[in-house]
């Protein structure tokens, strides 16, 4: 466990041990990827503030979520079909959140339940909602998230359609995978992963399951979704979820103010500043560079998170000195999830507690509370005061 120093040691490992198709499913982003690549490059242009000689004892980068407490400023990202990547993975890292004291994200396209995943953790988890045509189906699927006690809905906007994943095609990819001879040879070279799989029973699409007659691997899936996801979707109709689920609202998939402004005028508890990881709209801006002009705009009237491009405890600090409240990581999670099952979670998470603490500290501060703007500057002029 020592050895794995930073994320990177998790993600080689992971590509050691996860069958190459769904590395691909999470390591790609759409088109050219431009945008994936922006996401993570442009918090290279954020610098800080080095201070000294400051009281930093205690420290604590402890903050309250949607109204939850939480050890950091972090929650887990919904990441579909995470069962894939490592068996039970939905429940492994829920369980790996729960212990560690930050809020996991069930996705709609799971492997795993929500029922499973709420018979195997203590405490609520949030679970994530892709809006589809059908609206008995969409309410059902938040009737459960009410009955499994989950304490905060997460509604993505930005995948009404899958953005062209070039790596996916290429692989072939399927879940559970054809066992095509390249297969074959790819998961004999990882007997871990492979074993983990045949020793679970959880290997079902959990959530969508029953309703979505006839999927049966990624291909269905694929045309499943589109045939089932509402392309048509209005402000008005988040509205109607607003009214149907009493508890904190997340909206996910914002990058423009004046998207966000209609999130505050329909009530929601909070934004996720996202591009969906750069799996959606390739060629559009990276997520952080566009953080500062929403907070200006919305700061002071929802909290504003940040998802896609986090890779380390300092981003979550620059994040939190652009006013994110807090940060969604969804491929460290997979990274940590594929190296290692639950303990690689645990320790991504040690591993960005650590980080964002030390870095705290060395720009003076001993509570993420007090991180602010003054705390950074920019490299590039793509970041503007607004
Ligand atoms: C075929 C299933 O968030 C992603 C996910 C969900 C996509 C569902 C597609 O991969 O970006």
């Amino acid at each position: 466990m020592s050895l794995i120093c930073e994320l990177n040691d998790l993600r080689r490992l992971y590509h050691k041990r996860v069958p190459k198709m769904f590395q691909g499913y999470c390591e790609s982003g759409s088109w050219t990827q431009q945008t994936l690549k922006l996401n993570t490059s442009d918090f290279d242009h954020i610098l800080f503030r080095q201070r000294v000689a400051r009281d930093l004892e205690p420290r604590s980068l402890a903050t309250r979520l949607v109204g939850h407490d939480a050890k950091m400023p972090l929650a887990l990202a919904p990441v579909g079909l995470l069962g894939m990547q490592h068996a039970d993975g939905e429940i492994l890292a829920a369980q790996a959140a729960e212990e560690f004291g930050v809020p996991f994200t069930l996705s709609t396209m799971s492997i795993c339940s929500i029922e499973a995943v709420a018979a195997k953790t203590q405490s609520p988890f949030w679970f994530q909602l892709y809006v589809q045509k059908d609206r008995e189906f969409t309410k059902k699927l938040i009737d459960r998230a009410k009955a499994a006690a989950c304490s905060a809905l997460v509604v993505t906007l930005d995948l009404q359609m899958i953005g062209r994943r070039h790596a996916d095609h290429r692989n072939g990819m399927t879940a559970p995978p054809r066992l095509t001879l390249p297969n074959i040879i790819d998961m004999a070279r990882r007997p871990r992963w492979a074993m983990n799989m045949l020793q679970t029973s959880n290997r079902e699409f959990g959530n969508i399951q029953g309703c979505a007659t006839g999927v049966d691997d990624m291909n269905d899936l694929m045309k499943w979704t589109a045939g089932s996801f509402d392309t048509k979707l209005s402000w008005e109709d988040i509205r109607y979820f607003r009214d149907l689920w009493q508890g904190p609202l997340i909206i996910k998939g914002i990058m423009e103010v004046e998207d966000a402004k209609e999130c505050v005028k329909l009530g929601a508890d909070a934004i996720v500043v996202s591009n969906h990881g750069g799996r959606q709209l390739d060629g559009a801006r990276s997520s952080i560079s566009t953080l500062p002009e929403i907070v200006a705009a919305v700061g002071d009237q929802i909290e504003v998170w940040l998802d896609s491009g986090v890779r380390s405890g300092q981003d979550i600090i620059r994040a939190k000195a652009l006013g994110a409240k807090g940060v969604m990581v969804g491929r460290p999670m997979v990274y940590g999830l594929g190296a290692m099952g639950k303990a690689g979670v645990t320790r991504m998470l040690e591993i960005f507690h650590e980080e964002a603490e030390l870095t705290m500290a060395f720009i003076g501060h001993r509570d993420i509370k007090d991180i602010n703007r003054n705390d950074v500057v920019f490299q590039h002029e793509k970041f503007r005061d607004v």
